[in-house]
C-alpha cells in the first residue's frame, strides 16, 4: 500500500485529493493545524466512514514549523508529498504579505529540506507535488503555458513563484522527485466561501430564498480560466506517476469573466444578476489579474489528462448545491433558529 502525505488535506483540494488516494487504496496522512473551532468538515464524510476512517491519518503541524514537517515526515514515510497547504487567498495575501510568504514560500522551502534530509537519513525515493498556481503568470498575456515568462501581481503570487523555483531547484541540485502543477482557478461546492464563484453560488441560493437581498462584488471584468477541483487532483496524481519529473499547467483552455460567472449562476434559478449585485471599491485589489487562460496542450498530449466537467456544468453544480444550503437555513430560520443565518459579506 503506497503511503501519501497532504498539507493542506482540510482544504478543497486536500479533501478531493483524499478521496481520490483512498480510492485508489493509498494510506492517507494528512497535516492539519488546531482549530478553535471544528475545522475538518470537507474531511467529515471520509472520517465518519468506518472502511475508509482507517486508512486515514491526521497529524498536527504547520509549514511555519520546521520541527513538525520533520518529525510527520521522518514517522510516515510517504511515497507521495502533495504540498496544498497555503494562505491561497489573493487579496488577503495584500493584507498579510509577511505571513503569506512565510507559509507559501518558506513554508515549501522547510518542506522540501525536511524531504531532503528524510531522503539522505533513509536513502528511500520521496515524490513531491509542489501547488503551484496560474497567478504565477500574473499580468502576462494570454494563453498562459508551462513557457510562459511570470509576472505575479501579488504577494501570494510572489511567494507561489519562489516555491516554483525552490521545488525547480531542489530538482536540478539534488535530483528530487519533485512537480510542479500549474493549475489555473478550480471550484466545488467545497470552495471556500470568500472566493468570487462561492461567494455568488451562496448568494444566488439565499438571494432565491430570500434570505439575502444583495451581493456586493469588486471587479467583475476579470477573466478566469475555471475548472472542477474533483478534475484537478487527477492531474496532480499523474504528475507523480510519471518516469521522470516535469512541470504542467493545468487549465480547461477557456476563459469567462466574472460577469459571464455572475449571468450563469443567477439565470439557473431564473434572476437576472443586475438586480442584485452591488460593486463594493473596497474588493478591489491594489493590482489585479485581469486575464488567465491556460493551455493544457501538454497535460492532454503526455499524460491523457482531459478536464471532465464544464464552466456551464460546474456553476449548475455549485448552484444546485448552495440552493440547497440556503433552504436548509430557511426551514431552520422558520422554526427560530437563527445562529445559522449569516450573510457572506468579506473577501
Ligand atoms: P484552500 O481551500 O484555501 O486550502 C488551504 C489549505 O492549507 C487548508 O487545509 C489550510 O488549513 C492549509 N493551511 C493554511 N495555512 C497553513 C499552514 N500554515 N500550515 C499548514 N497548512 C496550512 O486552498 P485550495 O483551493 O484547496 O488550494 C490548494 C493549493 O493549491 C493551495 O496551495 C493553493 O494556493 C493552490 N492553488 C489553488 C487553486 C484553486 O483555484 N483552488 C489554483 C492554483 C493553486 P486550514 O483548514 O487549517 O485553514
Ligand atoms: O475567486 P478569486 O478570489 O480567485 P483568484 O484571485 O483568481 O485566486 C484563486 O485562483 C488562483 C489560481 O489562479 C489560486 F492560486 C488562488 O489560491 C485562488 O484559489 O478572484 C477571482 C477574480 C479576481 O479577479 C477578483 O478581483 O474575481 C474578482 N472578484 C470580484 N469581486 C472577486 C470579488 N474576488 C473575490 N474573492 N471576492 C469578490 O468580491
Amino acid at each position: 500500500m503506497k503511503k501519501a502525505l497532504i498539507t493542506g488535506i482540510t482544504g478543497q483540494d486536500g479533501s478531493y485529493l483524499t478521496e481520490f488516494l483512498l480510492d485508489k487504496g493509498y494510506e492517507v496522512h494528512g497535516i492539519i493545524r488546531r482549530g478553535s473551532t471544528y475545522n475538518l468538515g470537507r474531511i467529515d464524510a471520509v472520517l465518519k466512514n468506518p472502511k475508509l476512517y482507517l486508512q486515514l491519518y491526521l497529524h498536527y503541524g504547520d509549514l511555519t514549523d520546521s520541527t513538525s514537517l520533520r518529525k510527520i515526515i521522518d514517522e510516515v514515510r510517504p511515497d507521495e508529498v502533495y504540498n496544498l497547504g497555503a494562505q491561497s487567498h489573493v487579496k488577503v495575501s495584500f493584507d498579510t504579505p509577511e505571513y503569506t510568504a512565510d507559509v507559501v514560500a518558506i513554508g515549501t522551502l522547510r518542506l522540501l529540506e525536511a524531504v531532503r534530509a528524510h531522503i539522505s537519513m533513509f536513502n528511500r525515493e520521496v515524490r513531491i507535488y509542489q501547488a503551484g498556481s496560474s497567478e504565477m503568470f500574473g499580468a502576462a498575456p494570454p494563453p498562459q503555458r508551462e513557457s510562459t515568462e511570470f509576472y505575479p501581481r501579488s504577494p501570494y503570487a510572489v511567494s507561489k513563484v519562489a516555491g516554483y523555483w525552490y521545488a525547480k531547484n531542489y530538482r536540478e541540485s539534488y535530483g528530487m522527485y519533485i512537480v510542479n502543477g500549474i493549475l489555473f482557478n478550480h471550484e466545488s461546492p467545497r470552495r471556500g466561501e470568500t472566493f468570487v464563484t462561492r461567494k455568488i453560488t451562496r448568494a444566488v441560493g439565499r438571494i432565491k430564498e430570500g434570505l439575502q437581498d444583495k451581493l456586493f462584488l469588486g471587479n467583475l471584468d476579470a477573466k478566469r480560466d475555471w475548472g472542477f477541483a474533483g478534475d484537478y487532483v487527477e492531474a496532480m496524481w499523474l504528475m507523480l506517476q510519471q518516469e521522470s519529473p516535469e512541470d504542467f499547467v493545468v487549465a480547461t483552455g477557456v476563459a469567462h469573466s466574472v460577469r459571464d460567472f455572475l449571468k450563469e449562476a443567477f439565470s439557473y434559478v431564473n434572476l437576472n444578476w443586475e438586480d442584485y449585485v452591488e460593486i463594493d471599491p473596497k474588493l478591489f485589489r491594489p493590482a489585479e489579474v485581469d486575464y488567465l487562460l491556460g493551455d493544457p496542450t501538454k497535460i492532454k498530449e503526455k499524460l491523457n489528462w482531459e478536464p471532465k466537467v464544464s464552466f456551464k456544468e460546474l456553476v449548475a453544480m455549485m448552484v444546485e448545491h448552495d440552493w440547497e444550503l440556503a433552504k436548509r437555513e430557511k426551514a431552520l430560520k422558520e422554526v427560530g433558529y437563527t445562529s445559522a443565518l449569516r450573510g457572506v459579506t468579506i473577501g
